[in-house]
């Protein structure tokens, strides 16, 4: 008897230079779901343009996140890989959540406080609706899980509020169309590994960023051996040497960072890098670090330019991922249409 597997989506937005952050916390597991798992990943492009994208740039962004998927390993033939805005049902089934979401969940959300800052009033509508179309972009395949950093914790909360609210709403409306108790499982997150939150070189208590302004808080995952050399030698750290226990890095945010992306790169507890390195000042440390940067991305960020260098093949494969993705979220908008009462063509 064949056992259907679970089924597990994420998105990535095509804001810009990918960085060690996206890499850690999300891509890499993307890639390390895909035994067990029916995978489903999207540049989601929709979300890209809540805040200004030029558009040339944009377009090569969305092939550069697809690149980096396949790059990392992700196997856009057993697996699928597609751009949101091809699959319109994304868009459509935000709609009827915006109408399940209530203001007071909206007004909570801590990304669109801060992406907002003081500017609100100039902010877009989209930029607001965000969540609920990222809770669309889950439940329109019925994910059962949903691999991410830390940051997007509460989004991944309010879409399990919004599904489960759905599934009150309509109940008898879900059981009369033959869907039984419920009809959106409550999405699980995935925020594993050991750099859910991989943090600024150039501050330690902020998060690592695409859209922050200084290229030496982050590492992209295209650049070279030199580039990331110099961010990490340039890494704001402080001037004590490296402690012997994981207590030590406590109230010393940039050290924990630094010796967190150690760990996580080496597949070491935090504990075995600070038995190799303790005693020692960052100078000694941060030479083995871009040592282990550069063997780890050094052979992604290779595979990225190449597949960049080919649009026509990472545009197939965006069609081919889209086209397949469109089929599951089709038949969810034509059961939420006869849940909430829509008249539809029936072949
Ligand atoms: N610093 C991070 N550490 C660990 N995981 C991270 N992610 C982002 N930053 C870190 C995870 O990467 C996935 C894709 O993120 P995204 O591009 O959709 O949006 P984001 O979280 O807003 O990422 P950025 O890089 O900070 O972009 P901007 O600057 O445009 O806002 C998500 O799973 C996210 O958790």
């Amino acid at each position: 008897m064949s056992v259907l597997k679970e089924r597990v989506f994420s998105g990535v937005q095509p804001t810009g230079n990918l960085h060690l952050g996206n890499y850690l916390g999300a891509i890499s597991r993307f890639v390390a779901l895909q035994e067990r798992f029916e995978c489903i990943y999207c540049v989601v492009d929709m979300h890209a343009i809540t805040v200004p994208q030029d558009p040339e740039a944009l377009t090569r962004q969305i092939r550069e996140v697809a690149a980096a998927f396949i790059a990392s390993g992700v196997d856009p033939k057993n697996h699928i890989i597609f751009n949101q805005s091809q699959v319109a049902e994304h868009a459509e089934l935000a709609w009827v959540l915006n109408c399940v979401a209530r203001m007071g969940w909206m007004n909570r959300m801590t990304q669109f406080k801060e992406k907002a800052s003081k500017d609100r009033e100039n902010a877009s509508l989209g930029l607001y609706a965000y969540p609920t179309l990222m809770a669309a972009d889950i439940l329109v395949y019925r994910a059962n899980a949903v691999p991410v950093g830390e940051d997007q914790k509460q989004h991944l909360e309010l879409t399990r509020d919004i599904a489960q609210k759905f599934n009150n709403d309509f109940a008898s409306s879900i059981a009369r169309n033959g869907f039984g108790d419920t009809f959106f499982p409550l999405p699980e997150p995935l925020i594993q590994g050991t750099s859910t939150r991989v943090m600024s070189l150039r501050d330690g208590t902020k998060k690592m960023s695409k859209s922050d302004p200084s290229d030496y808080s982050r590492i992209n995952l295209t650049d070279d051996a030199d580039a990331i050399a110099q961010k990490v030698r340039k890494a704001k750290t402080d001037p004590e040497p490296i402690p012997e226990t994981v207590e030590e890095l406590a109230n010393r945010p940039e050290a924990e960072n630094l010796v967190g992306i150690f760990a996580t790169l080496a597949d070491k507890p935090r504990e075995a890098v600070l038995a190799e390195f303790a005693g020692n000042q960052f100078s000694v440390f941060k030479s083995a670090l871009v040592d282990i940067v550069v063997a780890k991305l050094g052979p992604i960020g290779a595979e990225m330019q190449r597949l960049v260098a080919d649009p026509a093949y990472i545009d197939s494969v965006l069609v081919d991922g889209s086209d397949r993705a469109r089929v599951i979220a089709r038949q969810t908008m034509d059961a939420v249409k006869d849940i909430v009462g829509f008249v539809r063509a029936r072949t």
